[in-house]
């Protein structure tokens, strides 16, 4: 976990997710060498002068110390640019000095837990997978490589969510429910059911929709 000494970053991506990313990397301690992006206007550059080294996949530019954070937020585009990427370049977990991670979790490479996140005790994180700001997951849950627990998002205590998944905004899900690989929960939702690899479920109590 890199949680406070002087290290090397270029982020992927420089949208909105990336403002997220840059500020709690540079809260953690880290340097940000810059990012990559197709966009030159791109936000991290706009908003916060983070310089640009070049487009999506330049990775020629990249110095060779830095590692790498992938820091778009939606799913299709993380799974996509992802396929590219060198898994040996990729960072150890960024965390915000806010969040309160139990010092039994376990945080794969390439996540990031966010300002006032709580992931408490023997739970897992895989690699890439985001804990937003302030999003709660609970006691022996298992969030699956590249999934987003959303801001203010709460996963009871065993909850399982499969790889590349979105557990949406604010929503809700009960201890122990597996949620499958490629779902989606709504914002706001309710979980009260386990949800099957693919599917959308919203509402509350949540339930499948038909997209
Ligand atoms: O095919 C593409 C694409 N390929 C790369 N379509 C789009 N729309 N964007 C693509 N990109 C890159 O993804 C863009 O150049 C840019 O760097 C980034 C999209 O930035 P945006 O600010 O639109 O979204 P984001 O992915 O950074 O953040 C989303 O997810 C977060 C978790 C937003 O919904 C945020 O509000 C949210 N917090």
């Amino acid at each position: 976990m890199i949680d406070g000494a002087e290290e090397l970053v270029v982020l992927i991506g420089g949208g909105g997710h990336a403002l997220v990313v840059a500020e709690t990397a540079q809260a953690a301690g880290l340097r940000i060498a810059g990012f990559l992006d197709d966009d030159p206007n791109a936000p991290l550059a706009r908003r916060l002068g983070i310089e640009r080294l070049g487009p999506l996949g330049a990775w020629a530019s990249v110095p060779s110390e830095a590692r790498l954070v992938l820091a778009i937020g939606n799913l299709s585009i993380r799974s996509r640019v992802l396929a590219g990427v060198d898994a040996e370049r990729v960072a150890p977990a960024i965390v915000h000095t806010s969040a309160v991670v139990s010092p039994s979790a376990v945080l794969g490479k390439g996540v990031c837990v966010g300002p006032a996140a709580v992931i408490q005790t023997c739970a897992r994180v895989d690699d890439h997978a985001i804990i937003n700001t302030g999003a709660i997951v609970e006691h022996e849950c298992h969030v699956g490589f590249n999934s987003h627990v959303a801001p203010g998002a709460v996963l009871g205590g065993r909850t399982r969510v499969g790889n590349c998944s979105l557990v949406g905004l604010g929503s809700r899900v009960l201890p122990e429910i597996a949620i499958g690989a490629r779902a989606i929960v709504g914002a706001g939702a309710v979980v009260i059911h386990h949800v099957s690899d693919g599917a959308t479920v919203a509402g509350c109590p949540a339930r499948p929709l038909r997209v």
